[in-house]
């Protein structure tokens, strides 16, 4: 049964980029939010073997430090042809330094040695999970999914991987697009672009409506 969101929340990142999206999310349902990164929380070992773990475990970890319901994302891109990769990992093939440059990069290197040389074989997807955790334990996850192509960088605009990815039915990358294009929710109630936004529309229909 899902509960319903008010009040004052925490969104455990450290991630400025996600943190501005997921501001954007929530500004229109009026809940006021701060940051693990702005508060200073550690940021917890992502040990986790899925995308729903790791956002369980920055979620809960959240919660129990500042007694507040806890709104974490774990996200990642796929590479079909890399099996999968570089998934849960897409934070940490920027390594320390957060060189997405450098992991862009390392995809299209080894995309091209796996063979990805055709439309075909350059298929990829961005996910997101969004985990919500109350301080008594109540737990809510939802994910969403956007499918694309691989390309070459194209862009400066969103952050991380944003320049390499061709979303199906679009010309422009994410790269290229505005946040209203990337991320907004359409009035309408269709289905938004991003796999954050996807997502965040599952978690709106069930704790915010
Ligand atoms: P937090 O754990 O503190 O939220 P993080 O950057 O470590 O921040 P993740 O472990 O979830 O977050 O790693 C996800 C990575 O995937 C992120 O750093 C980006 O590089 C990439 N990513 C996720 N969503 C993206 C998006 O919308 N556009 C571009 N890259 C994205």
């Amino acid at each position: 049964m899902s509960r319903r969101l008010e009040g004052r929340l925490v969104v455990a990142t450290h991630n400025a980029g996600k943190l501005r999206e997921m501001r954007e999310l929530l500004a229109p349902y009026g809940i006021g939010c701060v940051s693990a990164g702005e508060l200073n929380l550690p940021e917890p070992e992502e040990t986790g073997l899925t995308f729903e773990e790791n956002a369980l475990i920055k979620a809960r970890a959240a919660a129990i430090a500042t007694k507040l319901p806890a709104f974490a994302d774990d996200s990642g891109l796929c590479v079909e042809a890399l099996g999968g990769d570089p998934g849960i990992y897409s934070a940490r093939w920027a390594g320390e330094s957060k060189d997405f440059a450098g992991a862009m990069a390392e995809v299209e290197r080894k995309l091209v040695a796996a063979g990805g040389t055709t439309d075909a074989k350059r298929r990829g997807s961005f996910v997101s999970v969004l985990a919500l955790v109350w301080p008594d334990g109540h737990e809510e996850i939802f994910r969403g999914e956007v499918h694309g192509q691989i390309v070459l960088p194209r862009g400066t605009a969103g952050f991380g991987y944003d320049p390499l990815f061709l979303p199906d039915g679009h010309s422009r990358t994410f790269g290229e697009m505005t946040s209203e294009e990337k991320h907004g929710i359409p009035a309408d109630g269709s289905t938004a672009l991003s796999h954050r936004a996807r997502a965040f529309q599952l978690l709106a229909k069930a704790c915010l409506a």
